[in-house]
């Protein structure tokens, strides 16, 4: 290695298209790393730190693929050294004698980090099948001598994984399958404990990097579930406030004030996402406006309410101890309280939203004395399932978004399959919970220590998932 560099180095490399630049922006957590369907779309190396505070864990280069691979390989042949400790030098000699040759200059780029001390990723899409062409490949790292490992990477739907091992076995020191698109945080940190015994040299800096790495990822789920407590509290309290014209509001007065009451909260949770966005450098996912599940299912909407929600039985445990439904009565509670009794006795009918409407289940109040100072005041929201719905959803958004690898440049899709809801929050974690949202409802404050109880359940619930 560089003696003036104290990090770890690693060269990307392989035949094009099989997956390099997207591990590489996996790897080094970045989104500006360039990926193509054609190949070529890396046409010179480049450097991609990982850093974290500002100092770098280690770096890792995007090369383009092998062009000429057999013309090289031929050519170390006819130079071979005596003894294989000198192979290095001879590619050396390659790379400084075909300096200015436009016809090498892929290859020179890739070998080049490499012959400088990096250590070898060579990456492998499993699959498709293996073939003796990638030996000339191979051979070239090999001469090189550097610490290498294989990884296999699986773009398309088969798996010729077995085959690509018993090959790539006698190459390289390691071969871990790594997926850059599907890779979880816990998967990179598999991958780096594998790189971490490719060279002594390296292992402390590397576990020095998990470390990093790790505490990082604890703080941004904290900073998320801060994040998400503060937002979902504003939108549990939140009063829209506006004035009428005379004794009592019109219809129209009425319908506008809610909708500018909903269209409040859907900002908020609009709010909150970029929030959690930008903590997991995540901020511009493309096309997430319009594509986006969550938007599409709606804040308010029956579906929202059956995927994130809690069932009937759990609902009428929440009310029932936290005498929630108090004097609000059970139709307001629970949007149409004659549906609500059948379901509990008939079991789960149609679900949750089925049953509950999500338009009347504020109150809408008017205050003040005189005409013409009078309001319209509608919420704090009065529905027991709408903190589970704002919860559920905002921690899932946070499971996905924390997954994401930054190798993805899809739209974001939220699979509804992949969706959790009542599960997570159990009666116990419930009872805690509605500690708070019953206070929210009523308009009263929150005292410190039972906002930090529900702190503490949230993030408990966040890491079930
Ligand atoms: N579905 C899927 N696509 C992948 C995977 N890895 C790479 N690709 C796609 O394959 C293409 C080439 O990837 P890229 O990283 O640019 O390959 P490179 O030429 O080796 O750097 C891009 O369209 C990637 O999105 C994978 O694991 N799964
Ligand atoms: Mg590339």
């Amino acid at each position: 290695m560089n003696s003036s560099i104290s990090y770890p180095q690693f060269a990307v490399v392989g035949h094009p298209n099989k997956g390099k630049s997207s591990i590489v922006s996996a790897l080094a957590r970045d989104k500006s790393v360039q990926i193509g369907d054609t190949p070529g779309t890396t046409q010179v190396k480049r450097g991609f730190p990982l850093k974290v505070d500002g100092k770098i864990v280690y770096e890792l280069f995007d090369t383009p693929g092998f062009q000429r691979a057999r013309q090289i390989l031929a050519w170390l042949e006819e130079h071979k050294p005596s003894s294989a400790n000198n192979r290095i030098e001879v590619v050396k000699a390659f790379i400084s004698e075909h300096r200015d040759n436009p016809r090498f200059i892929d290859e020179i780029e890739l070998l080049e980090p490499i012959v400088n001390g990096a250590g070898i990723i060579y990456v492998v899409d499993a699959s498709k099948p293996y073939g003796a062409e990638y030996e000339v490949e191979m051979e070239i790292l090999r001469w090189c001598g550097q610490p290498s490992m294989a990884i296999l990477n699986l773009i398309g739907d088969e798996n010729y994984k077995e085959e690509w091992k018993r090959a790539l076995g006698q190459y390289f020191r390691l071969v871990r399958s790594y997926n850059p698109i599907k890779a979880t945080f816990r998967n990179h940190i598999e991958l780096l404990e594998g790189m971490a015994q490719l060279n002594e040299e390296w292992t402390k800096s590397i576990k020095l990097a998990i470390d990093v790495l790790e505490n990082l990822h604890q703080q941004k789920i904290e900073q998320s579930i801060d994040a998400i407590v503060k937002s979902t509290i504003n939108s549990l309290s939140f009063v829209y406030k506006q004035k009428i014209k005379a004794q009592k509001a019109t219809k129209k007065e009425e319908e506008k004030a809610k909708a500018k009451y909903r269209e409040a909260l859907i900002r908020n949770e609009k709010h909150l996402e970029r929030e959690i966005e930008s903590i997991w450098n995540h901020l511009s996912i493309e096309k997430v406006e319009h594509s986006l599940s969550l938007d599409n299912i709606g804040l308010f909407s029956k579906q929202s309410a059956s995927i994130f929600g809690l069932g009937q039985k759990e609902l009428a445990i929440t009310g029932a101890s936290a005498g929630a439904i108090g004097g609000l009565g059970i139709d307001l509670a629970f949007g149409g309280g004659t549906m609500f009794l059948a379901s509990l006795i008939g079991g789960t009918v149609g679900g949750i939203g089925a049953m509950i409407g999500f338009d009347n289940l504020y109150e809408v109040k008017v205050m003040g004395q005189k005409i013409g100072k009078r309001e319209l005041s509608i919420g704090p929201m009065k529905n027991l399932n709408f903190p589970y719905v704002l919860l559920g959803r905002s921690l899932y958004y946070t499971y996905v978004i924390s997954n994401r690898s930054h190798a993805v440049r899809d739209s974001l899709e939220l699979k509804s399959d992949e969706f959790f809801g009542e599960q997570i929050f159990d009666a116990n974690r419930r009872k805690k919970l509605e500690k708070v949202h019953s206070k929210l409802r009523k308009e009263d404050k929150v005292p410190p220590p039972i906002l930090e109880e529900y702190r503490e359940v949230i993030l408990e619930s966040f890491k079930l998932i």
